[in-house]
């Protein structure tokens, strides 16, 4: 046991270590060498919150390597449609950064359409965070069939406190009311991926 025990400790250290050593030597060197700024992995002598390279104080886009783009209109639906677009976020555009906890405010152009089955049901156009709450229902009536109803939508927020990335979503939903029966959240549960208008990169 005893002679088992040394002979391991003498082959490990001596085998891979070295080879190790020496091999991450030289790769790193020619490949920072060749590609100059473009390595990712290269640690700037600076904070770097996203690890993508950038000085968190002279990067664009603090939340990743790259910065997320949606497009100018959102549409979801089919018999019962809506859509969004115009989206400014705090003055800018659709994909923004924030500092956590700030009071922001966001403007959206929206529609709704009904031309299903449901005459005298009422909806609901919700926006809000994901992940976080719904935040308002910029529509909560019943339209009329196959009346394009629309809006532009002014909505107050906090920024999340945590910092990282946040989506801003919407939904069609199909409920008494908005707050019916005391509810405040997402009706069921937040929208899909697909029915993002903004994206906030809270620092
Ligand atoms: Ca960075």
């Amino acid at each position: 046991m005893f002679l088992a025990l040394c002979a391991g400790c003498a082959f490990e250290p001596s085998g891979g270590g070295g080879d190790q050593l020496v091999l991450d030597g030289g790769d790193g060197g020619g490949s920072s060498d060749g590609n100059s700024t473009t390595s990712i992995d290269a640690t700037p002598p600076c904070p770097d919150g996203d690890q993508d390279g950038i000085c968190d104080a002279s990067d664009p886009w603090p939340c990743g390597a790259t910065q997320p783009t949606l497009p100018a209109m959102v549409s979801i639906g089919s018999l019962t449609s809506a859509s969004i677009s115009n989206v400014s976020i705090a003055g800018d555009g659709r994909v923004v950064v924030v500092a956590a906890g700030a009071a922001i405010t966001y403007a959206a152009s929206w529609t709704l359409r009904d031309a299903g089955f449901c005459a005298s049901c009422p909806y609901q156009l919700e926006v809000g965070l994901v992940s976080g709450n719904r935040q308002a229902c910029v529509y909560d009536a019943n339209p009329p069939q196959d009346q394009t109803q629309s809006g532009v939508a002014t909505v107050q927020m906090t920024a999340p406190t945590t910092p990282g990335l946040y989506a801003l979503r919407f939904q069609i939903a199909q409920d008494f009311s908005c707050n019916a029966f005391g509810r405040s959240n997402w009706w069921f549960g937040p929208p899909p991926a697909e029915a993002t208008f903004g994206m906030l990169c809270v620092r």
